[in-house]
């Protein structure tokens, strides 16, 4: 996948970009991120990007022009999916994850300050994401967030170990508690079905007690989740 970035604070991202998971998928060529510095494209000796709303009112404006030149040179055909990071956007989600995951080309573009000119989502048709409830400085911290949520899904990014396939929310509800070596410490013991060897009494153990932990603190995506049988039955002994 090629994700072009669009920020004005491309210095922001050197440090995510080179640790842990986003490191290895840009080495293993899985992801090339192309860091596209929007300030670049502004065309006044001070490389503004933001002015003065029209019309008044607090804050600055991201100006259209720079945004514009700076997508202009990274769309090719106008049919690459463009994302705005936005506080008033779109919820994200892991669904989104999944089919941003699929995608060979990605535009990601960092909004700022009160929001941008309104005119480019008409030149660039466009969707705006958040990622959550509350109101950020910028939306480099966003972008990252979704970016690592969408590359940790392309095939071959993760290793067999990390498997997404049991991420918590993979299956709409949340993960089950983990335990590792020592078996004891400071007298607290590691629940013995863990170490008995008997995997389908492993499989359910962990089945329950993900159910219980989304039942107390997600039951919203217990709704939404079609539940089997065997969920049902073990939701009753909850
Ligand atoms: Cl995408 N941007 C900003 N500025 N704030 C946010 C957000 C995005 N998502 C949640 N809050």
């Amino acid at each position: 996948m090629k994700v072009d970035l669009l920020t004005i604070f491309p210095e922001f991202f050197s440090g995510p970009l080179d640790s842990s998971i986003l490191k290895r998928a840009i080495q293993s060529e899985k992801v090339r991120i192309n860091l596209v510095n929007i300030r670049d494209f502004a065309r006044d000796k001070h490389k503004t990007t933001d002015d003065v709303p029209f019309g008044g009112g607090g804050g600055m404006v991201m100006m259209i022009e720079p945004l514009y030149h700076a997508l202009e040179s990274v769309v090719e055909k106008k049919q690459e999916k463009i994302i705005m990071t936005s506080a008033w956007g779109r919820r994200f989600s892991q669904d989104m994850a999944k089919e941003l995951s699929t995608l060979k080309h990605l535009v990601l573009i960092c909004g700022h300050y009160k929001g941008v000119d309104q005119r480019i989502k008409e030149l660039f048709p466009m969707e705006e994401v958040s990622i959550g409830d509350y109101v950020l400085s910028g939306g480099e911290f966003a972008s990252l967030v979704m970016l690592d949520a969408v590359v940790r899904l392309i095939p071959g990014v993760l290793g067999n170990f990390e498997s997404a396939v049991t991420d918590s929310f993979y299956e709409g509800i949340l993960g089950y508690p983990q335990y590792t070596r020592p078996a004891e410490f400071m007298g607290l013991k590691v629940p013995e079905v863990l170490l008995s060897g008997d995997h389908q009494k492993v499989r359910l153990w962990r089945k329950k007690q993900a159910l219980k932990m989304t039942f107390i603190t997600r039951p919203d995506l217990l709704e939404q989740k079609e539940l089997s049988e065997e969920d049902r039955k073990l939701l009753k002994e909850i």
